[in-house]
Formats: C-alpha cells, sequence, structure tokens
C-alpha cells in the first residue's frame, strides 16, 4: 500500500529504529510510548487489521507471540510480564490500518483498557 506509514517503514523509505526484523515482520519502538517498554511487531504483509485475519495467514499470529516473547527477554520484561495489544476498528482504537501488535511493559498494567 503506497501510503501506508507502516508499509514505508517496512521498506525502510521513512527512517525508524528497526529493533528486530525477519522475513514475516519488523519490530520498532512506538513514536508514542504508553509504557518503558513500547514496541510495535508489524508483519511485512499490507494486512489491514485483525479482521483479516484467515486460514492462510493466520500462522503469523503466533510467529508475532514467539517474536514478542523473545523481545520481551531481550528488553527484560518478561520476569514481571507484559502485554500484547492489537486493536480492531475505529471502536478498538485502531488508528494505523495496518495490523499491528503493542509490545507493552516495564510498569504495572491496569485493568480493563481506556
Ligand atoms: P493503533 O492506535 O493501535 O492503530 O496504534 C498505532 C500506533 O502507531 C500508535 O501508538 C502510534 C504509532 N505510530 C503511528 N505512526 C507512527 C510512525 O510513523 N512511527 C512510529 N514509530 N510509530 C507510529
Amino acid at each position: 500500500m503506497s501510503d501506508c506509514i507502516f508499509c514505508k517503514i517496512i521498506k525502510k523509505e521513512i527512517d525508524s529504529k528497526i529493533v528486530y526484523e525477519d522475513e514475516y515482520v519488523v519490530a520498532f519502538p512506538d513514536i508514542n510510548p504508553q509504557a518503558p517498554v513500547h514496541l510495535l511487531i508489524v508483519p511485512k504483509e499490507h494486512i489491514e487489521s485483525p479482521l483479516e485475519i484467515n486460514e492462510d495467514n493466520k500462522d503469523l499470529v503466533g510467529h508475532v507471540y514467539l517474536v514478542a516473547k523473545k523481545l520481551a527477554s531481550q528488553y527484560g520484561i518478561d520476569k514481571k510480564g507484559y502485554r500484547i495489544v492489537s486493536n480492531c476498528g475505529d471502536d478498538g482504537g485502531q488508528t494505523v490500518h495496518h495490523i499491528h501488535f503493542h509490545l507493552l511493559g516495564g510498569r504495572f498494567m491496569t485493568w480493563p483498557p481506556g
């Protein structure tokens, strides 16, 4: 998608501090961090939202969780715990329409989210 900000970051057309990359995903710090550690794990494929997860691409979600586990250990948030969030659609608070997973940690998370 030519006008998608995350596609531009993935293609390195926009500068971002990519902290992890493999064949399927990239991860970089959120521009507006909500916790001491706040990374976005973003599949390289332009999937609009969790609503577009299907039989063909469902393995990507498991992969994201494995990458999150690796990053959580790397950033030292695995022992006390962390949160993975994927906002879906307007009511879900999704503002960038390229599927992504927030990895948040380094503070106590309250519930429910706002
Ligand atoms: P969501 O609201 O769930 O769609 O989350 C989108 C997140 O993406 C939001 O927390 C801010 C972040 N974000 C938006 N544009 C950029 C950008 O250009 N660079 C980075 N690093 N993060 C961005």
